[in-house]
């Protein structure tokens, strides 16, 4: 089965603990503070893999999650780092956010990508350490890992695409050209999935070539088998229309070739002006001849070849035309930076978000406070301390002044109850 669209969830390690442990030393109850800081959560990253030819594996398994980071240990060791989870994919992978954005594209074996880091680890106690307290018990606690939903999107990898109606010998010319042996019938739709195959230009140039399944009209909107596969086309640089010159119905085949072209118009105007030529097949048939004249006086404007596939007549000089065109239109290449990571940061984001509970209680929440709520150790009197500093540098004791709330009232941070020391 040839997949090439598949929804799947990631989870991105949560960093390891922070420790609070202190030197045990000979005649001293307490030596100095050595907790280490927690191991950073795995990530979620991205592999490309030359043995995969459909996403197919991912339908099966849709969530991937990576291991959260090991706390921090005494004698100021760090927690071991969470496991990564590596998803493999093949090469043409797109990678889209929830809002449609290009995250990543996977062209490469073995080529990685960091799809979701990893929380950071939090910090042990040895990191707290100040003028005003040298026996530190606080810690941080590890930074969530990132939960986040992604869509796979394959788009084959290959240089050329061959397009045209049903049964007028794209899968014919593919395997006289290529090592690929596509099987091949007489009745219509006989290609259901893309073949991808390489070719050999005679002066040693090589070029990949994928055959495609026969287009109709209306495959645009969904009709047939050829639009769900014209996502493949898209990346090719250029198209090789087969046009048959010898149809056994009477259609004629300017009109099978405008049929195509207004196809390829409405799912994506710029494939219509992808770079053309037109293989005008089947010239081994009878009456082919003058269909081709009265074909070049309409279409003027893009080279045609006239062939047999089935004769292997003309395919030499098919190949160089194809070649030259290629020469002509370089890969543009998708830089880095056009890509993201993402990483739990709040930062970006609000401070936090204040609203009136149903109870009546003001509800404080969201943002950077969720982040450092969520690495408190709330078990450890300094580190409540810390958070309760740190809320009125977020401005929180004064937005809950200014609505009013007074001091002893509860107030709900981040779903727990606290009351307000003012
Ligand atoms: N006479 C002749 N027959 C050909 C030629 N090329 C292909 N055919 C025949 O045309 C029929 C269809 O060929 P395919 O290669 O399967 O056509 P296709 O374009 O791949 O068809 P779909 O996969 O259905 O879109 C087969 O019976 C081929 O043998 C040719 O150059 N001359
Ligand atoms: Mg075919």
């Amino acid at each position: 089965m040839f997949v090439d669209l598949v929804s799947i969830t990631v989870e991105s390690g949560k960093g390891g603990d922070g420790a609070v442990a202190f030197r045990r030393e000979a005649y001293v109850p307490k030596g100095g503070p050595d907790g280490g800081d927690g191991g950073r959560g795995g990530h979620v990253i991205l592999e490309g893999d030359e043995g995969l030819s459909t996403l197919l594996d991912l339908r099966y398994k849709k969530h991937f999650k990576a291991f959260p980071g090991g706390p921090g240990l005494s004698k100021k060791r760090h927690g071991k780092t969470g496991e990564d989870a590596i998803i493999l994919v093949p090469l043409g992978t797109q990678v889209f956010d929830p809002q449609g954005l290009l995250v990543c594209d996977i062209k490469e074996h073995k080529e990685q990508f960091i799809l979701v880091e990893g929380g950071r680890g939090g910090r042990g106690n040895v990191k707290f350490i100040n003028a005003r307290n040298n026996a530190p018990k606080i810690a941080e606690k590890g930074e969530p890992g990132t939960t986040l939903d992604f869509t796979f999107e394959l788009k084959l990898l290959a240089d050329v695409g061959l397009i045209g109606l049903p049964s007028v010998g794209k899968s014919t010319l593919i395997s006289v050209i290529s090592a690929v042996k596509p099987k091949i019938a007489d009745y219509p739709f006989t290609t259901l999935v893309p073949n991808l195959g390489v070719v050999s230009v005679p002066n040693g140039h090589s070029f990949v070539v994928a055959d495609m399944p026969g287009l109709i009209e209306g495959a645009a909107l969904g009709q047939g088998l050829g639009h769900q596969f014209l996502r493949h086309i898209e990346r090719t640089r250029v198209l090789v229309h087969v046009v048959d010159m010898a149809p056994t119905d009477v259609s004629d085949p300017y009109k099978a070739f405008q049929t195509i072209h207004k196809e390829l118009k409405a799912y994506n105007e710029d494939l219509a002006n992808r770079p053309m030529i037109i293989a005008a097949n089947k010239m081994d048939i009878e009456g082919s001849e003058e269909r081709l004249e009265a074909f070049k006086k309409n279409v003027k404007d893009i080279p045609i070849i006239p062939i047999s596939a089935y004769q292997k007549t003309n395919l030499d000089e098919l190949l160089y035309a194809i070649d030259s065109l290629l020469i002509a239109h370089p890969i543009v290449e998708n830089k880095p930076d056009d890509f993201k990571h993402y990483k739990f940061d709040p930062k970006e984001d609000i401070p936090f978000e204040i609203r009136l509970g149903d109870d009546g209680v003001y509800e404080v929440d969201g943002g950077e406070l969720q982040r450092i709520f969520q690495m408190t150790h709330f078990e450890h009197d300094q580190a409540v301390k810390r958070f309760a500093r740190q809320l009125r540098f977020l401005g929180v004791d004064e937005a809950l002044r200014e609505k009013g709330v007074k001091h002893g009232e509860t107030v709900r941070i981040c779903g727990s109850n606290f009351e307000f020391v003012d």
